[in-house]
This record gives C-alpha cells, structure tokens and sequence, in this order.
C-alpha cells in the first residue's frame, strides 16, 4: 500500500513524499512553546492556540494512524527583480496562491488513495491547519531542517512547499531520515540584514522582514525592519538565496508557479495609487491576496521610504 501512494503522489504532481505515523511531536512541542514564550510569534495569536493539538494530528483528526508527508518544488528559472523601482516578491507569491495548487493535487491524490483503500478516511493539510508541515516533512525523510528553519531537500534545495494527508489506517512506514547538511555553514544567519535568526535554527518573526510585510497587521513596518528592507515589497528570500543548497534547485513543472505577468516585482508607486478593482484583478487567486490593499500600500510606502 505504501509503494502504492508513494506512485500515486509523484503521478498527482509531489517531488517528494513520506509515510511516517501519526503521533505526538514531543520534542517539537517543547521547541514551539519555548518559541511561543519568547514572543517570537509576534502578533500571529492563531500559533498560540493549542500546541498539543499543533504537535499532534490525532488531536486534529481523530482516528489519524498515518502521516503522508508532501513536498511539492516551486523553482522557476526566473530571477528577482533588479530594477531599483521595483519592490521585491517572495518567489513562493510569484505565480497561483500554493494553498489552492497544492489542495487540488491533494485532493486528486486522496480520491485515489480511498480507491485504493476501500473506507480509509483522510484529511487534508497545507500551511493554514494547526499542523506543523516543516517537522512532518523531517520526520518523513523528505529533508532536514535548515539553520534558516527551512526544510532542505538534498535535490530541489528549499524551494518546496509542503504538506501532508492524514490517514485513519496503518501502512509500513519510511524510517530513514536527511541528516543535517548544515554544518559549519552560517551563510544565511549572516546575510538575514535584520538578525531575525538570532540563534542556528530560530527565527524570531518580530524581526523577520517576511513576518513584517506578510503577517503583521498594524499600520507601520517598526523603523528597525523598515531600515532594512533591502528591496523587499513582499516577503523576503535572503536566506534561502544565499544557501548553498539552493544551488541544486531544479525548475518546477507547474506552469502555475510562473510568475504572474512574467514580473518578480512591484512598483510602489503604482500599489500607492492602485484601487481595490485593480487589486483583486492584478491579485486574483494569488498567494498575495493574504496581504489586503492596505497593507500592501504600507509595505510601498515603507519601501519608499527606506530609498530615500
Ligand atoms: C509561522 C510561519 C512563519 C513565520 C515563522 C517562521 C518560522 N521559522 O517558523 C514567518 C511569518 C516568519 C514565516 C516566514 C516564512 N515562511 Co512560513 N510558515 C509558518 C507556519 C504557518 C508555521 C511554522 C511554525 O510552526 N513555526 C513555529 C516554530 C517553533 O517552528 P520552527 O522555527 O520550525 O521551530 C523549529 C526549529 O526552530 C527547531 N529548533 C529550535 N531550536 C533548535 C535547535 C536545534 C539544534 C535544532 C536541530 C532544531 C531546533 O525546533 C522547532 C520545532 O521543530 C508554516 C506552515 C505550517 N503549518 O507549519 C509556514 C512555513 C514554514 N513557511 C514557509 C515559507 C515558504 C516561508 C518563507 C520562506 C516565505 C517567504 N519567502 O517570505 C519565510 C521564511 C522565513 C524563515 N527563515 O523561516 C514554508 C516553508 C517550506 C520549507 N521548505 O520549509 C511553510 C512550511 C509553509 C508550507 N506549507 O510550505 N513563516
Ligand atoms: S526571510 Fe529574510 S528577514 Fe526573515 S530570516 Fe530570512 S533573511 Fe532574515
Ligand atoms: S545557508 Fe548554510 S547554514 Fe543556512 S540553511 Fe543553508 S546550508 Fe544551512
């Protein structure tokens, strides 16, 4: 059954699965409520909320046995922006929103897997369910965790976005993991411009410019990132662009994931006058549509700004 899956997911479009079983993630518990105590969620309260269910699918799904790891790669051969009017995108935001192209190929892959298994009953989760994707994707073989706390994959680098199928039967089970590929490497803790990694392996959002323009909701970017933002108009992929194995990307089959337009950037000057009907029509079904107009016009001014 396991083989079988496994066949079913690269056929549904995944670079990379694993079968592990659904259990409790003690020692990520203890590391996401050490993080959670330090603050370094900043002003996303939704990772507050139950880090016992956070750090166990069966909490989540009751009756989950088994844990299908996914890793879908994102790489296209395109690069950032370097026109200085531009304000830079976050590659993961450059084509359709990942939420909706992975759910889709998930969906695809669990109808196949209940022909397979006659009753088996499955969940699916992808980045917005209490489930922690980077600690599954480990655990199942797909990759290690960076010192920037990205998964790595040995032969598409960072670039995969992950996610997992829960299932209510028990298969054989991937045992073998990545080992730790960091080593004395620092390269991303030294190129972060705001020292959001402020140890090997921990982010701290308040820092990050990806949480400051992504995430936080409040009407200024603090002046300590807004400094800092090197470009950055949404999201930020320093670390993972300065990581030597990113060097083994490779480019990506979905057509989906081409950026919108052909464009890696934004000009700030048209998002300040930008309308909501330009918006939702220049946004439609993108990952940028987590940002509202709004706040998309705060990160352009700050970027302005921060030229100045
Ligand atoms: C909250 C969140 C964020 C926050 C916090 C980031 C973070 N480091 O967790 C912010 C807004 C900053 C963020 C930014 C980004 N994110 Co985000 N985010 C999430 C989310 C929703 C939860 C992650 C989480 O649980 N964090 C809590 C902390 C405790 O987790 P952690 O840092 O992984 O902590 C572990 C390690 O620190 C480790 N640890 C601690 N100390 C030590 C010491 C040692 C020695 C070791 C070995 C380990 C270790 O233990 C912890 C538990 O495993 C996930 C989706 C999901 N449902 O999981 C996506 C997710 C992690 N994000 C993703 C992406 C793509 C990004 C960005 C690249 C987007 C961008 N380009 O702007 C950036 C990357 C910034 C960065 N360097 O991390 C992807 C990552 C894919 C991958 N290949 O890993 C995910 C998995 C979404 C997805 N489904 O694909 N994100
Ligand atoms: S995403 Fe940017 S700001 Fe955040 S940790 Fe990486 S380099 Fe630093
Ligand atoms: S840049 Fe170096 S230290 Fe950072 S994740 Fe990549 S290999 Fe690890």
């Amino acid at each position: 059954m396991s083989r079988a899956i496994r066949k079913l997911a690269i056929e549904c479009g995944f670079q990379k699965v694993g079968i592990v079983p659904a259990g409790a993630l003690e020692e990520e518990r203890r590391r996401l409520e050490e993080w959670l105590g330090l603050g370094y969620h900043g002003e996303m309260r939704w990772m507050e909320r139950d880090p016992q269910m956070r750090s166990d699918p069966r909490r989540l799904f009751e009756g989950a046995r088994s844990v299908v790891a996914l890793a879908m790669n994102y790489y296209t051969p395109h690069e950032h922006s370097d026109d200085d009017e531009k304000g830079k995108i976050s590659r993961y935001a450059w084509g359709d929103d990942y939420h909706d192209v992975l759910r889709g190929r998930m969906k695809e892959l669990l109808g196949r897997i209940e022909l397979l298994i006659p009753g088996v009953r499955g969940k699916i989760c992808v980045d917005t369910s209490p489930v922690m994707d980077k600690a599954w994707a480990v655990r199942a073989g797909i990759g290690w965790l960076g010192k920037h706390t990205n998964v790595i994959t040995t032969d598409y680098g960072s670039w995969v976005f992950l996610g997992e199928i829960l299932l209510d039967v028990e298969l054989d089970y991937d045992t073998a993991r990545v080992e730790d590929h960091c080593g004395s490497c620092t390269a991303c803790l030294d190129a972060c411009p705001t020292d959001a990694i402020t140890e090997p392996y921990v982010v701290n959002s308040n820092k990050c410019i990806s949480y400051a323009t992504i995430e936080l909701r409040s009407d200024e970017i603090p002046d300590e990132i807004s400094e800092k933002l090197e470009g950055w108009v949404y999201g930020c992929d320093i670390c993972q662009d300065v990581c030597p194995w990113n060097r083994f990307q490779k480019n990506s089959d979905k057509k989906e994931f081409t950026p919108r337009g052909q464009s890696t950037g934004l000009d700030p000057e048209e998002i300040l006058a930008m309308d909501d009907e330009t918006y939702s029509r220049r946004f439609y079904k993108s990952a940028m549509k987590r940002v509202k107009l709004r706040l998309l016009k705060r990160n352009a001014a700050a970027l302005l700004r921060s030229a100045r």
